[in-house]
């Protein structure tokens, strides 16, 4: 397959003002009619390219006219069309098939429902058009279809005219003034129910919201409504930005490839993004929802008033649009537990992303298939990028510096360059040395070592910084690093106050007065840069600061250090202090000043994956034995505090408060610590967790610690689950998905078994995604010795390209981090990705993963 190059970029040949497009819908066949007006761009001779995607013209015109076939071409799947003049009318007409549109993209059919998907190529698979992000035009859209079936018709912009027709059928128009790629298209046909509510924006004016579910699903809205509405509001006051159109609505579709879409004022989710209820989803889930919504909504600025001027941008709009939903639910719930939350995110998904074979720069230079790039590179280290530019003018420079970013580049399409620039001259600040984070891929390593002289009193901090090599880039300068730095003084417990220090050279020491003793480092304050750092501290320094520290994320890293140093160490063979880290989550536990939420995530144990990345060669199996006894010990050795937090932080109702949400995370915890003891009841009292939950959070915790072990109580409980949630198909998936991620030494056969079960449907990516995403991501599991975790995944991957390839190439990163592991297993995935890759007709998009995580 070809590989596309971002220094290629030429501006459009031919612009498309205005388009008019027509449906006459029905799932198996549906006519598409568009009118393009379309204008040459620039002095040149070459013809009109409309890109299509499996389209056959039933039809051309130019200027009325119909072409005759010898006057227009398919080159690929691009219809070439000659022309003389300026500006035409081209017309064509194609016919689409929604019901056999198994790749989710495009225009297809999911529960009855029609919909569409069209970033980042989809639109050519409707109709013949300029697919790319700078031809922004300006649409109106008629859309005609059998009534009883497709009672609703909805499609971007504002709602202009209906009407009814003979035989039952009905047609409706839309148009949406603002110019937009097509990539930002949607419509959708079909028999929903709407949560109607309205907004009042900060200038007056009135919109009118809809979501529009299946009418059972119309209880379960009511979470989204209200993260929309406060969204709608954050922006406004956050950001100055206003709501552009007078309807604003959303659509929940089952069968979908990612979270959700940011059509212009017609955002389409997957489902398990919209609906909640404390039954059927976690605080998690409701999370989930509040951060979608608000990201969808975010984009209506960030992304489409501008948007990106190729896909090479794409950071542009998504990690921005990260950046500010994460500061929303930031600011509707807990700061501290949110970038706790954000960071262990980013190091799970991006920091191995970044060190393995399908690492790229946060604008990458070149890719085969742009749907490979919606990564999390693209997305949180982009949003990182953003948040240092924050730290580094300051919110009110930021602000005034977002401010005149979007006036200057309203109805653009920009580049992260545009971006830069603007915080340049909004913020005074030079970021030639910062823009390297957008150029060089891979994590940077910063060593900190701190020194003292008593005689002097002056403390030393060496700050190294190296960026290791990553595919096409095997050197790397140094980057600009905003570190957030504090010395404590660990006799009274404070620090003289917090500094921002740049590091920007390979080398760079700052020296510190005024300290009688040694203090203690505090380093990354939170997470001022997405780096991975390496101190000279102490596990005395590390108990201080999971103690001390006013930073909450630093206080969180010091806990998570010293349980890290405590389980490499002993998979290494040392002798280490595990009193330490028992003493520390003691402490944290019982200190009646801290936040239940907080205390929750700081006394969880890393994880088994993040618990490999500190390794040289990741040994799964030793690993899981390492944390499964430390957790052990501190369960045994914190039996009657676990006992006293499960039975002390039990609700007698249910809310969504912070402090409820709060005291259900560390009751989880405590259960978890608590049967992890061995304590002959555990089980027990997870089943009546289970069984007396009034609420998902409580309950689906209870479940997947049993799913742990082999108790009665297991089998019991995942029985009256399924017997309970197999007709909700949101539900049903998290019970293959508790089942997938299960510490069992049995789950690569249970997962093979899953496979089989009756409600098991490649057709849909959230339940693939549920069995197989999750097995992917439980290391002990994947990783098995045997290889057979390999080979399943291999199996889904081969068999899902067939049907979804967007959705089949998600999962084969995990068998790309081969280099990290024995040789052994690193073999079998190697020969996992040649089975793979040596399968016929192999689509483009896992061709590249698969081809790139061999090299
Ligand atoms: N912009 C979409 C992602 C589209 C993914 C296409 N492969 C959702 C989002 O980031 O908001
Ligand atoms: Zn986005």
């Amino acid at each position: 397959p070809a590989i596309i190059r971002r220094l290629d970029y030429r501006p459009p040949d031919w612009l498309v003002p205005d388009i008019a497009l027509d449906f006459d819908l029905d799932a198996s066949a549906t006519q598409v009619h568009a009118v393009l007006s379309i204008v040459r761009n620039g002095t040149h001779d070459r013809p009109l390219r409309l890109e299509g995607d499996g389209l056959l013209p039933v039809e051309v015109k130019v200027d009325g006219r119909t072409l005759g076939p010898e006057e227009w071409a398919l080159d690929g799947g691009t219809l070439v069309v000659p022309l003389n003049g300026q500006s035409h009318q081209v017309e064509t007409r194609v016919e689409v098939a929604p019901d056999s549109n198994s790749k989710l993209m495009g225009l297809y059919a999911s529960g009855g429902l029609l919909c569409t998907q069209c970033e980042a190529e989809g639109f050519r698979r409707i109709t013949f058009f300029p697919d790319r992000p700078d031809v922004l035009s300006r649409y109106t859209v008629r859309m005609e279809a059998d009534k009883s079936r497709y009672p609703v018709l909805l499609a971007n912009g504002d709602p202009v005219e209906k009407g009814d027709l003979p035989g039952g059928r009905h047609w409706a128009r839309w148009t949406d003034p603002f110019p937009k790629p097509c990539y930002l298209f949607a419509l959708v046909a079909g028999d929903l129910a709407c949560n109607a509510d309205r907004f009042v924006t900060m200038s007056g004016r009135e919109v009118a919201l809809g979501i529009w579910v299946r009418e059972a699903d119309l209880p379960r809205t009511a979470h989204a409504m209200k993260a929309l509405k406060d969204s709608m509001a954050w922006d406004e006051r956050v950001y100055g930005r206003e709501y552009d159109l007078d309807v604003f609505n959303i659509v929940a579709v089952a069968d979908f490839n990612f979270g959700a879409m940011e059509n212009k004022g017609l955002n389409i989710f997957n489902s398990r993004y919209i609906l909640a209820d404390p039954e059927t989803a976690t605080d998690l889930d409701y999370d989930g929802v509040e951060g979608v919504v608000a990201h969808e909504y975010f984009h209506n600025w960030s992304g489409n008033r501008v948007t990106c001027r190729d896909w090479f941008q794409l950071s542009l709009k998504e990690g921005f649009t990260v950046f500010r939903d994460q500061s929303f639910s930031a600011d509707m719930g807990s700061h501290a537990v949110k970038r706790i939350e954000d960071v262990r995110i980013l190091r799970a998904a991006q920091f191995q992303e970044d060190s393995g074979p399908l690492a790229h720069p946060v604008r990458p230079e070149s890719y085969m298939e742009i749907s490979n790039f919606y990564t999390a590179t693209i997305y949180n280290k982009g949003a990182e990028l953003i948040r240092m530019m924050a730290l580094m003018l300051g919110w009110e420079r930021f602000r005034a510096s977002t401010d005149l970013y979007f006036e200057s580049h309203d109805g653009q399409a920009a580049t992260c360059e545009d971006f830069v620039r603007a915080m340049e001259e909004g913020g005074g600040i030079d970021l030639s040395q910062f823009r390297l984070w957008y150029e060089q891929a891979g994590t940077p390593h910063v060593r900190a070592m701190l020194s003292h002289d008593p005689a002097t009193g002056t403390a030393e901090l060496l700050l190294e910084q190296a960026v290791p090599p990553t595919p096409g880039q095997p050197d790397k300068k140094p980057m600009a690093i905003p570190m957030r730095v504090a010395l404590f003084d660990p006799a009274s417990g404070r620090h003289q106050g917090d500094q921002l220090l740049m590091l920007t050279q390979a080398k760079q020491s700052f020296r510190f007065e005024g300290f009688s003793s040694a203090p203690i480092l505090s380093i990354n304050r939170g997470f001022s840069a997405p780096v991975i750092v390496e101190t000279n501290r102490s596990q005395a320094d590390l108990a201080f600061l999971s103690a001390h520290d006013d930073d909450p994320f630093a206080r969180y890293e010091a806990m998570q250090q010293l349980m890290v140093n405590v389980l490499i160490g002993r998979i290494g063979g040392q002798a280490v202090d595990e009193d330490a880290v028992i003493a520390a989550i003691r402490d944290t536990a019982t200190d009646p000043q801290l936040d239940p939420a907080f205390v929750a995530e700081t006394i969880r144990l890393p994880s088994e994956a993040y618990l490999g990345d500190q390794m040289p060669v990741v040994d799964p199996d030793a690993i899981h034995a390492a944390r499964d006894a430390l957790q052990q010990r501190i369960g045994e050795a914190l039996e009657p505090l676990w006992r006293d937090i499960h039975a002390g932080t039990k609700a007698n109702a249910f809310s969504l408060s912070p402090a409820a949400k709060g005291a259900r995370k560390l009751r989880n915890i405590a259960l978890h610590y608590l049967v992890a003891s061995g304590a002959q009841d555990g089980p027990q009292i997870a089943f009546a967790q289970f069984h007396e939950a009034d609420n998902m959070t409580e309950r689906q915790a209870a479940l997947a610690t049993l799913a742990n072990g082999a108790s009665d109580e297991r089998e019991a409980a995942l029985d009256i689950f399924y017997n309970r949630y197999r007709d909700d198909a949101l539900t049903l998936d998290k019970w293959f998905q508790t089942q997938a991620f299960a510490f069992h030494p049995n789950t690569v056969q249970l997962v093979a078994d899953l496979r089989e079960h009756k409600d098991f449907t490649l057709a849909n990516p959230n339940r693939v995604r549920s069995l197989f995403g999750a097995f992917a991501g439980n290391q002990w599991a994947f990783h098995h010795r045997s290889g057979e975790g390999y080979r399943l995944v291999a199996d889904c991957i081969i068999a899902l390209d067939k049907i979804n390839p967007q959705t089949a190439a998600r999962l084969v990163p995990p068998l790309g981090r081969w280099r990290r592991f024995d040789e052994a297993r690193a073999a079998m995935m190697r020969a996992a990705l040649q089975r793979v890759l040596a399968e016929p007709g192999l689509s483009r998009d896992v061709t590249e993963q698969a081809s790139k995580s061999l090299e």
